[in-house]
């Protein structure tokens, strides 16, 4: 095998599921109107990701790197030997190359909503552990999991970092963390990083960094409805929000119509109040016991959890029951 050859599996197109036009024209016609936070994620979108993930107000990305660091030792005990490794989310697989180097991993499966970022994603984890069987799946996640015939590890560790878990309401994160406990072998372990509630003005900072990459990264998803929905819709209509909203324990972001305006959309009209805005992101903070009581729930029980020590972020070590 070539050092940069992977397996890939394209699972974005199975089932018989609503296409991204259809998603994204029943959350403009919604009252209040939203547009889910998977759409993202195209090749801007994933670029412009990795960018806030490097911003001096975004404190979750190097919190969770240093809390990894860290707990290496304890999660390659807890893993076990030769364990298989699935990340949700992958993106540029960059966080995971911290348990590759110390974990006894012999293989790999990337799963990513974005299919060509993932591709060159794992080619270059291929590259660069050529002991490593590498698989990626082009998937929506959030619509469940489903592994590969050719995955079917006798142990296997779920890696889901970055509190991408954040953009579920509580209760679709219960559902999702019951229905992924559905597809994994009793003992599996899963990796999950979470969120801490903390000063709300610590966390609308890190959505509304002085160098405009989160506003450039929201608005972003009009380009792309613009150009793959062939939707009239133009970014300078749009402002970028993020607000800290105490009662739900969630950052929102929301894109907020400048002007009164009028969309069509196949012959319909989607209409905009001036400062309606259009949900595009919930982000949800939990406490350490909140997550572990929502993951008892779904059939994980809690075997160790890790924080900074200015508790800002948690990384939890899961078992499925
Ligand atoms: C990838 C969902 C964890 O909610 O912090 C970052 C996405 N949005 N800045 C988050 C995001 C705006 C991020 N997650």
């Amino acid at each position: 095998m070539n050092a940069t050859d992977i397996h890939f599996y394209d699972q974005l197109l199975d089932g018989d599921h609503p296409t991204m036009a259809q998603e994204v024209v029943a959350g403009l016609m919604a009252k209040p109107k939203f547009c889910s936070p998977k759409f993202f994620y195209d090749h801007k979108g994933s670029e412009l990701f990795e960018k806030i993930c490097q911003l001096p107000e975004y404190y979750p990305t190097r919190t969770e790197e240093a809390i990894l660091r860290q707990a290496v030792p304890e999660i390659a005990e807890l893993a076990g030997d030769n364990a298989t490794l699935v990340e949700l989310g992958s993106g540029a697989s960059r966080k995971v190359r911290l348990l590759l180097e110390s974990l006894s991993v012999q293989c790999y499966l990337g799963v990513d909503i974005s299919r060509d970022f993932l591709i060159s994603s794992t080619r270059r984890l291929a590259a660069d552990y050529p002991w490593l069987e590498v698989h990626a799946a082009c998937a929506d996640f959030t619509r469940g999991l489903s592994l590969p015939e050719a995955i079917r590890p006798e142990q296997l560790v779920a890696f889901f970092p970055g509190s991408s878990i954040g953009n579920f309401t509580p209760q679709a994160a219960e559902r999702f963390l019951t229905s992924l406990h559905g597809c994994l072998p009793t003992g599996s372990g899963l990796l999950v990083g979470v969120d801490l509630l903390k000063d709300p003005h610590l966390l609308e900072a890190a959505y509304n960094d002085a160098e405009g990459i989160t506003a450039e990264f929201n608005l972003n998803l009009l380009d792309r409805l613009r150009r793959e929905l062939k939707l009239d819709i133009r970014r300078e209509r749009f402002s970028h929000r993020a607000v800290f909203n105490q009662r739900q324990s969630r950052i929102e972001m929301h894109l907020d119509s400048r002007i009164s305006q009028v969309l069509s959309l196949n012959g319909q009209s989607i209409r905009f109040r001036e400062g309606e805005s259009i949900h595009t992101e919930n982000s949800y903070k939990y406490t350490v016991p909140g997550f572990r009581n929502l993951a008892s729930r779904a059939g994980f029980e809690s075997c160790r959890v890790w924080s900074d020590d200015e508790g800002l972020f948690s990384v939890h070590y899961l078992v499925s029951t």
